[in-house]
């Protein structure tokens, strides 16, 4: 019996909108409005209860420790805490923005995690993001590697890779561009990779105005570290008009569950030919395709209401459910689908249940990419730290230690208050003692 264990990110206590990601309009759009950790960081922990609650397998991964001051003294900044900040935002504040990121919380990007169903040596194969297309993003790799390699410690079960090469011939924004296609959780699965461009083939079509962050590539070695039958991995090439639109990554249009995969008839280059392949590989599972028109739902109204970020989840009944973003239910376009999606029952999805994480959906992170799917069989749960599983005492200590240590509100000047880096520290060394994490975070060594 193998299940699908989503692990969320709690969002951390730097949570702001520092309009750092390119080609992601929210974060653009949202440049530097007020922020208000606590609420963001409730949202995210609702989520996981309402999923905890709809039967599903959670966990929680921690948030890293911000501002990231390492990252400011390696740019040469220099002096006690406060003179560092002070002088960082003097030259740049765009510099100290960064080293403030909570981006971390969107943890699709965190990895690709390939289940011991898909490899070779029937490990479950890990490889943590590089994320060099963003500064920001790029700061979390390290820190990603070690928690992921302190939750999922036991060798025997987890074979962990290190990031690819830090190139832009190897730029990689892990599970986000990645789906996997099965009859069940346990049975061996299609692996599919999605890219917006190849290093080597200058032909191929490329987006005109925002970066490509996935290539074909950083892929294709993540398929061979993880030991993937060829015959059982597909790559696939994102449109470049979706990437132009706002599209920054595959999980915006499309997201797969078991056999099904729902998205956008803009998501792939060629998708006659991706879906073919796909069915190809999966045979004789049938593949069940639910495809939107751009006339049923435009691109632009796909973008803002992140109706492709739900997650898809079977429930124990036997049925799927999408976790929508509120936004969902609030745009015309996605509503009137959603309710021909649900009159439909010749496809699975029975329920459509919303949920509000607006202070994550300003800066582009709807459910999806709040969450890394781990598929796990009973012996890999049992091997994992039990402490990062979600339970109702969880979810209570959660609630208590975010109440206790989140502000209710960041504006930028707050970053120049050393007092808001004392508190970081003193609710992250609390929460590695509750999810019993050891001493991962450098100011605790
Ligand atoms: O990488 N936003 C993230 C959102 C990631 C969403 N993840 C998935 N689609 N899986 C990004 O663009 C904005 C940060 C800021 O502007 O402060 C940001 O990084």
């Amino acid at each position: 019996m193998a299940t699908e264990v989503n692990f969320d990110g709690l969002v951390g206590l730097t949570h702001n909108y520092g309009g750092l990601a390119l080609g992601n309009t929210a974060s653009i759009k949202n440049k530097l409005i007020l922020s208000k950790p606590r609420q963001a960081a409730l949202q995210g922990l609702d989520k996981m209860k309402f999923c905890h609650d709809l039967g599903l397998a959670q966990a929680v991964l921690p948030p890293h420790s911000r501002p990231n001051l390492n990252f400011l003294k390696q740019l040469g900044f220099t002096g006690s805490t406060e003179q560092i900040l002070q002088q960082a935002e003097k030259e740049s504040p765009a510099l100290l923005v960064t080293s403030y990121s909570a981006s971390a919380m969107w943890t699709a990007n965190a990895a690709t995690v390939s289940p011991s169903a898909d490899t070779e040596d029937e490990k479950v194969h890990v490889t943590p993001a590089n994320l060099i297309s963003n500064l920001h993003r790029s700061l979390e790799t390290p820190m990603t590697t070690k928690i992921l390699n302190a939750i999922f410690h036991d060798r025997h079960y987890f074979h962990h890779h290190t990031p690819l090469p830090l190139q832009a011939n190897y730029s990689d924004e892990g599970a986000a561009n990645h789906g996997r296609l099965c009859l069940d959780y346990d049975s061996p699965g299609v692996e599919l990779f999605v890219y917006g461009k190849h290093s080597l083939d200058e032909a191929r079509a490329l987006p005109r105005h925002f970066p490509a962050r996935q290539t074909l590539d950083a892929s294709e070695a993540i398929a061979r570290l993880h030991l993937l039958q060829p015959s059982k991995t597909i790559f696939a090439h994102q449109h470049p008009r979706a990437i132009d639109q706002g599209v920054f990554h595959n999980d915006v249009l499309a997201v797969t569950n078991k056999s099904v995969i729902f998205y956008h008839e803009n998501a792939y280059l060629q998708h006659d030919a991706v879906m073919d392949a796909l069915q190809h590989a999966l045979a004789p599972t049938e593949l069940i395709r639910i495809c939107v028109s751009n006339e049923q739902v435009p691109l632009a109204d796909a973008v803002s209401s992140y109706l492709f970020n739900s997650q898809l989840v079977s429930i124990n009944d036997g049925t799927m459910a999408l976790i929508a973003p509120q936004e969902v239910a609030d745009n015309r376009h996605t509503q009137a689908f959603v309710k021909q999606l649900l009159a439909n029952n010749a496809q699975p999805i029975r329920h459509v249940h919303y949920v509000n994480c607006r202070q994550s959906m300003k800066n582009g992170g709807g459910p999806a990419c709040l969450r890394l799917r781990v598929v796990l069989t009973k012996e890999e749960q049992a091997a994992i730290n039990q402490c990062v599983l979600f339970t109702n005492d969880l979810y209570e200590k959660l609630f208590t230690w975010i109440n206790k240590h989140y502000r209710e509100k960041i504006c930028y000047d707050d970053l120049l208050d050393p007092l808001l880096v004392e508190e970081n520290y003193r609710a992250l060394d609390e929460l590695t003692q509750l999810l019993d994490l050891g001493c991962i975070y450098d100011f605790q060594q």
